[in-house]
């Protein structure tokens, strides 16, 4: 575990705020469906003289000298990322998962072209194409959604239809709170109806896909895939775009650097080598198998104890439960009520939800991080317990109390890798 000695010493108040926030992931359980810990080795190398090197351009192609090394680093990143996600191209330098998307409109579009992606109520991101985001002054957004809100089905029939009306350049798959499968060989064939490209948003389930224990968009012949690193996939913050080939990453490595960014985060590129080397390991494959049995195991227990969950099940790492139809209270006052006991989660739209985005009916789970401090099958009932509990008692502040004093004993048996606090 990394010493804070210089920090203790010449800033007392961050350090103070450091260690509150490293009690804050020990002693509570972390059930926010994009978050995780990563490890040991690449905590080391994102606090590392990386951070030190500009290093515009790529690997043997940069605008400074002195790039021997991030040369190397970044060279593994690629070559790795290319072998984990079997792809012909990879530009390990977007500094997170909305450049990596934005930088990907601008390779492929014109201003004033289209792109369907999914709904934002129905499990889409923000950067999908939602109105408060500037990208939508440039380029123009059409949406598809589920058949079903029981099932997750989506509406194959309404977005071929959509598409023939509206010509998008880019299909887009992918989501930040939908817990199904796409049926990506369907959308490939609508695209392919129109002429549009495939690009698929894995941020969230891209630790799932690496261990091919979730479908891989390139195997229906996607063209594009964009993440983030550090949800399922458990490496540092940050993004990366992955083409179908060398010429369509032409396109990307020229829009990425000069057209979008400056110079890449070379500690975060070399983190992201470390994390990738990590997820090609035999045990990743079990542990993102994992991710999955609990996810299902925790949401079959709430759906026993009568919950209502969006889809009714999970085919992923995460789920939606319907506060108002399994509590009677929106899901922001679950978020503050689970707060208080040291379980975090976040309050999140339902499909076509009749309230606010900050005021939503539900709210989201998921178990990569949960996944990697070892839990497994029965711990998930334990923490489904944990949860139905304070719901229950959560104008008894007593009880509450109680609650965070078990949450905080039962988290010492699960340790979060390299963080120990003496
Ligand atoms: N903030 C991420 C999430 O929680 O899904 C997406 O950007």
């Amino acid at each position: 575990m990394p010493i804070y000695d210089a920090l203790k010493a010449q800033d007392p108040d961050i350090y103070a705020a450091l260690l509150g926030e490293m009690h804050r992931q020990v002693d509570g359980v972390e059930l926010i469906a994009s978050e995780n810990y990563i490890s040991p080795a690449v905590m080391e190398i994102m606090a590392s003289v990386f951070n030190n090197k500009y290093s515009e351009g790529y690997p043997g192609k940069r605008y400074y000298g002195g790039q021997e090394f991030t040369d190397k680093v970044e060279t593994l990143a690629i070559e790795r990322a290319k072998i984990l996600f079997k792809a012909g191209h990879a530009n390990v330098q977007p500094h997170a998962g909305a450049p990596a998307n934005v930088a990907t409109y601008f390779a492929l579009l014109e201003p004033g072209d289209t792109v369907m992606g999914m709904d934002l109520s129905h499990g889409g991101h923000l950067t999908h194409g939602h109105p408060v985001t500037y990208i939508t002054k440039i380029f123009n957004f059409v949406r598809y959604k589920m058949k079903d809100p029981e099932t997750g089905e989506i509406d194959y029939d309404a977005m071929r239809t959509v598409a023939l009306e509206t010509k998008p350049k880019i299909l887009l798959a992918g989501f930040s709170a939908y817990p199904r499968e796409l049926d990506y060989t369907k959308m490939k064939a609508i695209a392919d109806e129109v002429g549009a490209y495939t690009m698929a948003d894995m941020a969230h389930i891209a630790g799932m896909i690496a261990a091919g224990v979730l479908k891989n968009p390139f195997d229906s012949g996607f063209d594009i895939i964009t993440t983030t690193t550090h949800k399922s996939l458990r490496g540092p913050r940050g993004g990366m775009i992955l083409s179908r080939d060398a010429e369509l990453g032409k396109k990307i490595d020229k829009s990425v650097f000069p057209g979008f960014q400056g110079g890449p985060i070379m500690q975060m590129v070399a983190a992201k080598a470390v994390a990738f080397g990590e997820a090609m390991k035999p045990e990743f494959k079990v542990y993102a198998a994992q991710i999955i049995k609990n996810s299902q195991h925790l949401a079959a227990f709430l759906m026993k104890n009568g919950c209502k969950l969006v889809t009714n099940g999970t085919d992923n790492h995460l789920m939606l439960v319907d506060c108002i139809q399994s509590f009677g209270i929106p899901g922001g006052e679950v978020e503050t009520t689970l707060d208080k006991i040291g379980i975090t989660l976040n309050k999140n739209m339902i499909p076509d939800d009749p309230r606010k985005p900050m005021d939503p009916s539900g709210v989201r789970l998921g178990t990569p991080a949960i996944t990697t401090r070892g839990m497994k099958e029965q711990e998930m009932e334990i923490l489904g317990a944990f949860i139905l509990q304070a719901i229950k008692h959560r104008a008894d502040a007593a009880k509450l109390e109680e609650l965070h004093v078990e949450v905080r004993e039962f988290c010492k048996k699960y340790p979060v890798p390299g963080v120990k606090i003496s």
